[in-house]
Formats: structure tokens, sequence, C-alpha cells
């Protein structure tokens, strides 16, 4: 199959999910083309079913703002047409979906078929498209989806309860090459980080408000008065600024290292021993997913769809948002019991081990197949 793959570039959830997404379907024998503004920060190595188109948006004084789903709609028509491509997966719905069926409209004008794989990843309907600028926009692009994905069940609910969805919602959850995540101790550069009685803790997001990276720090500062540790926050984000203040303001600068955006958080991941997640909403977690494949428990929030990723009192531990006293009793609890830590931390292996990517992606393949053989019939 010729498959589009539309999506965020960036060090975003949703970015990695269709970038690995994209890689796995090649290796299945697909030809994979990424249509976005620019190469995806893991798709480091292009092939011959590998292809990455770029969309670049003229800058012209007259625009306040500049037309990027008209740029986007443009190229994939031109794609389309000039790769045969037999269906567009796009992931996030604002714009991907909207610029999408813009672009299998102007098809159609020239009796070129495409449907349109429209799959939600979060913020594109629990903060973003909800708002009434967008709601309208982002239904009508739902509803027009030829298939339409959401990464949880946490995350089909929500979208069936914000918004008037006439469309079936397949639930296909974020997944993990347990393999990329699988090391041997000696890989790890544990020493170079902490002292031997050190405990590793580590966060890693974009650092924006719904992350609660005050939490993560209000966390890990309980921890580290009892129990020797350092925290490793990786990512960048708007909160990072503010983070460091915090730090610095509970004089724990000197335990605390901000690593900035990583493409090595498998290698960070390798010698850490427990993962924050405290989001105000997260539909999946796949930070928290791919710390567990790591063997690093979770010490979460239960917001959304985290307790389909993380089981309470055996991955790791879920509390309300915003509980810090509860996220830090547990966190110790794991931490100060190495023999509690080492059943964590298998039990999180064990736990990734369910989102195994050559489970979750034939789930992808088998939407396709389905949303091409309907097309075809009602040609
Ligand atoms: O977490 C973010 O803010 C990034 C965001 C994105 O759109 O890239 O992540 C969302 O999609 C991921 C992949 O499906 C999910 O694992 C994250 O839970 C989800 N984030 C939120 O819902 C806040």
């Amino acid at each position: 199959m010729k498959i589009g793959i539309v999506c965020y570039p960036t060090f975003g959830g949703s970015g990695v999910v269709a970038t690995e997404l994209g890689l796995e379907l090649s290796k299945r024998g697909h030809e994979i083309h990424f249509i976005t503004y620019n190469q995806p920060v893991r798709l480091e190595l292009l092939s011959n079913n590998v292809h990455y188109h770029e969309v670049t948006v003229p800058e012209y004084p007259l625009f306040h703002y500049q037309p990027y789903e008209l740029a986007l709609s443009s190229k994939l028509v031109d794609m389309v047409k000039l790769h045969s491509i037999d269906i567009l997966h796009v992931h996030y719905a604002i714009p991907h979906a909207y610029a999408a069926y813009m672009a299998q409209k102007m098809l159609r004008e020239e009796e070129i078929y495409v449907p349109i794989v429209t799959t939600l990843h979060g913020t594109d309907i629990t903060l973003v498209g909800s708002h009434p600028f967008y709601k309208p926009a982002v239904t009508f692009s739902i509803n027009k989806s030829d298939a339409v994905t959401a990464v949880s069940k946490s995350l089909k609910e929500d979208t069936l309860r914000l918004f008037n969805i006439k469309n079936t919602i397949n639930v296909v959850t974020n997944f993990i090459d347990l393999k990329k995540f699988t090391h041997s101790f000696t890989d790890c550069q544990r020493d170079m980080m902490a002292t031997e009685d050190e405990k590793i803790v580590t966060h890693i997001s974009n650092f924006r408000s719904v992350k609660r990276i005050p939490d993560v720090i209000e966390t890990f500062y309980r921890i580290q008065k009892e129990i020797p540790a350092k925290l490793m926050m990786v990512g960048e984000g708007p909160e990072k600024k503010p983070a460091e203040q915090l730090c610095k303001k509970l004089g724990i600068s000197d335990k605390v290292v901000f690593f900035g955006n990583s493409n090595e958080i498998d290698r960070i991941l390798c010698f850490s021993d427990l993962f924050l997640l405290p989001s105000e909403t997260e539909s999946f977690g796949l930070s928290a997913l791919e710390a567990m494949a790591s063997g690093v428990p979770v010490i979460s929030s239960n917001t959304g769809g985290i307790p389909e990723v993380n089981t309470q009192g055996y991955s790791g531990y879920l509390s309300a948002v915003g509980d810090v006293d509860e996220m830090s009793e547990n966190a110790l609890k794991i931490l100060k019991d190495e023999t509690l830590l080492n059943t964590f931390k298998n039990n999180a292996k064990v736990q990734a081990s369910k989102f195994d990517i050559h489970q979750i992606v034939p789930q992808y393949e088998a939407i396709y197949e389905k949303t091409l053989e309907k097309c075809l019939a009602s040609k």
C-alpha cells in the first residue's frame, strides 16, 4: 500500500507515534510518504520506501497568519497524484484532518479518490479542539473522515462527550518497539549521572502547563528529603524556566539535571529508577509507556487514559491530579525497598509488552484495508 502520513514533526507524542508507525509500516512492505513542514525528529533515515515531502508556506506580507492548511492541502493533492498514494493517514485533527478533507475534495474533481484515516491524539480533542473557535471545524473533519481512531478508550469517550460525532471511533492505542528499550546494564552510563546510593527519578515532556511540572518538582522535593536522589528533567517548553526557578527556590538545583529535548531518551530511561507523570490530562501517556518498556515504574496521576497504561500497585501507582503527598509517599515506598523496586521494574516491562508495536501496527493495517475496500465499493 502507498500511505501518506501527515503529522507534526516535533518531539510531541503524536509525531513520535506517526513516525514510528510509518517506519514499521515500511518494514512491512508499504511505501510511506511523510508530508509535513519539517523532517520528523525520529525519522533519521530515509530509504527506498520512506519518503519525506516538505510543506512550505511562502511568506507574504498581506497575511497576518500564513495559511498552512492551504499549503498542506495543495501539497497533499500534488503528492497523491505524483506518487499514486492509496490512503492518507492524518495524525492530530487540527488542522490535518481539515486540510486532508479539502485535498480529498480537490482530487475528486479529477476523479481520484483517496480515503482519509484520522487519528485523534489528545489535546486536539481535550484542550484545543473543543475550544469554540475550532469545534465546528474539528467536528466536521472527524465526521467526514473515512475512518477515525483514538489512542485510548478514554479519548474515545471524551470525543463522543465533547463533539457531536456520527462516525465510528476505533481505539488503537499507542505502541512501543520493545527492542529499542531493551538494554543490558552495561549500556547505561548511570555513574555519570548519580552516585551508587542515589536513586534516579525522571520526567520527560514538552513542559506545557498540562504536564503540571511544579508537581514533578514538589514530588521530587519530598523524595530527596528522605533518600539520596537525582531528578532528570527531559524536554523543552514554556514551563522549563519556572521549573528551574522553583528548584532554585527549594534549594535542590544541584540535584536536578535539565537536559532539554533529547533523541536518546532510551539511554536516559536506561539508568532511571522511577518515572513521574502527574499530568492534568493525558489521553494515553506515551512517555510513561516508554519508561515502562525500559523497566521504569511510573508514579502518575489517574487522569484520562493513564489508567489504561499504568496499573495501580503493579507497574506503578496512580493518584488524583495534584496529590503530590500521595505521589511522593508511593514513590518512596517503591524506592526505599530494593526488592519491591525490582518487582515493580519487572512488572513495568511486562505491562509495556501489552503495547508491543507488532500487535498494534497490524490494527492500523486492518483499518486501512477495510477503509479502502469500503471506499472502492462505494465509488
Ligand atoms: O503530551 C503532549 O502534550 C503531546 C501530545 C501530542 O499531541 O503530541 O501528546 C498526545 O498524544 C500522545 C500520542 O498519542 C499521547 O500519548 C499523549 O498522552 C497525548 N497528550 C495529551 O493528551 C496531553
